[in-house]
């Protein structure tokens, strides 16, 4: 009785290792979040996001316009619409000042891609390679650098990415570009990563 009741619980022990990795196991077909936060507008103040590992493939999303001035001036993670008509649906977008984009990643400029208004909720989407370090995000105000007539924030949201057939592909299967950070790089500035484009894989 007692062997039977040890193997009984030997079993549900492996069982349970076996659910464990296979809900850890990103299944292509269904997006993974890994971490989700808000970027404030009015504070300007550095997000921490989550660890993102060596060897691990991620999709970062940003939605949402924020306001640089209250009542006039609306932006999101790339463009602008002063003087709007709507603070969500603007008609068309300028982009950011010089060439930056407002909402930083690991303190540098991003490229967001192309304008999403209202109708698709200002969303943005990049992919990223791993480099085991955390993953900041900040809003930087470069249309008036006044943070105190500013609202609203931008959500940032972090999916897995995949690896299919050698090749890197979000949830849906679809190919995707990526971008890594050096690793020789890494070694010497921890702190404010250079942002190397490695290769171009979708198309
Ligand atoms: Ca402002």
């Amino acid at each position: 009785m007692k062997l039977r009741a040890c193997v009984f619980g030997l079993v549900s022990v492996l069982l349970g290792i076996i659910v464990l990795a296979v809900a850890a196991t990103p299944v292509l077909g269904a997006p993974t979040l890994v971490w989700q936060g808000q970027v404030s507008s009015s504070t300007g103040a550095v997000v921490t996001g989550p660890m993102l590992q060596t060897g691990g493939y991620y999709r970062i999303v940003a939605m949402n316009p924020w306001e640089y001035q209250i009542d006039y001036g609306a932006a999101d993670a790339m463009y602008f619409k002063a003087n709007y008509p709507n603070n969500v649906y603007w008609g068309g977008g300028s982009p950011c000042p010089g060439n930056h984009s407002f909402l930083q990643v690991n303190g540098q400029d991003e490229d967001w891609g192309p304008f999403s208004d209202g109708e698709t909720n200002h969303t943005y989407t990049i992919h990223r390679a791993g480099n085991g370090v955390a993953v900041t995000f900040q809003i930087v105000d470069w249309n008036d650098g006044n943070y105190t007539n500013n609202e609203c924030h931008i959500d940032v949201y972090i999916y897995l990415d995949y690896v299919v057939g050698g090749r890197v592909a979000d949830w849906t299967g679809q190919l995707v570009a990526y971008f890594a950070v050096s690793g020789a790089v890494l070694v010497g500035a921890v702190g404010v990563p250079t942002v190397k484009r490695l290769r171009l894989l979708s198309g």
